[in-house]
């Protein structure tokens, strides 16, 4: 099976199914795709020319809920997505809750603005990411933190892709200069703790702050 992953390193989205991939232990090709500048022809791969897409046996899957659905089916263990109807059905919105809510209020407003700007030259919005901080994101992570209160995962009793999602926006957040005040949510700060230390999550961070350091300065 000849597998390609389509993305960036500092795409949340890129970094939950690399993240993915890693502790199913599938192997894959990366493939460099800037999301601000896609080659020709991408919207062949990605219809939305959005990052990451998979290449699998030249078969094509845009979207990282799409790809992690199929990594799912075809490589089992460790399992993702429970096997509870209702567990699943949960795991389900939790993903989508955190890849389009938290991540519109989150990434796109704070590490967008304090990382993304930047590096392509251009201001940064203090106001917008002041605003998300004050005003968007603290009902979100007041459910998030009231949802993990006496559990380690988001749903049931072992990590599911929704844990993932959550982690690896919560690696921009902490990209972007911030980080989740453990006196105000204590079980997200700690669930994001106990996430960014497994070695796939700790590589993909010590990688890219090496590289946000070395070109913002
Ligand atoms: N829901 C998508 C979101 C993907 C996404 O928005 N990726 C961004 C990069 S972080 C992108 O490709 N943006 C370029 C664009 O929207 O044109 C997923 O989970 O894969």
């Amino acid at each position: 099976m000849s597998i390609k992953l389509y993305g960036a390193a500092l795409s949340p989205f890129v970094r939950k199914t690399r993240v993915a991939l890693a502790l199913k232990g599938i192997e894959f090709e990366s493939v460099h795709i800037d999301p601000n500048n896609t080659p020709e022809g991408y919207e062949k791969i990605s219809p939305m020319k959005r990052i990451p897409a998979l290449e699998v046996d030249g078969q094509f899957l845009a979207d990282s809920a799409a790809i992690c659905a199929w990594m799912e089916k075809t490589h089992p263990e460790p399992a993702l997505y429970p096997s509870d109807a209702m567990e699943m059905g949960q795991t389900i919105w939790f993903e989508r809750f955190i890849d389009y809510d938290l991540a519109m209020r989150c990434t796109f407003a704070v590490f967008r603005n304090r990382v993304v700007m930047r590096l392509l030259g251009k201001e940064c919005d203090e106001e917008k990411v002041q605003h998300a901080l004050s005003t968007t994101i603290p009902p979100l992570f007041a459910y998030l933190d009231k949802t993990l209160d006496g559990r380690k995962f988001l749903v049931g009793d072992s990590m599911t892709v929704a844990d993932i999602a959550l982690a690896s926006q919560m690696v921009n957040f902490r990209h972007g200069g911030e980080t989740i005040d453990p006196a105000t949510y204590p079980n997200l700060a700690a669930h994001t703790e106990r996430m960014h230390a497994l070695a796939p999550f700790a590589q993909a961070i010590e990688k890219e702050t090496g590289f946000i350091q070395k070109v913002m300065g």
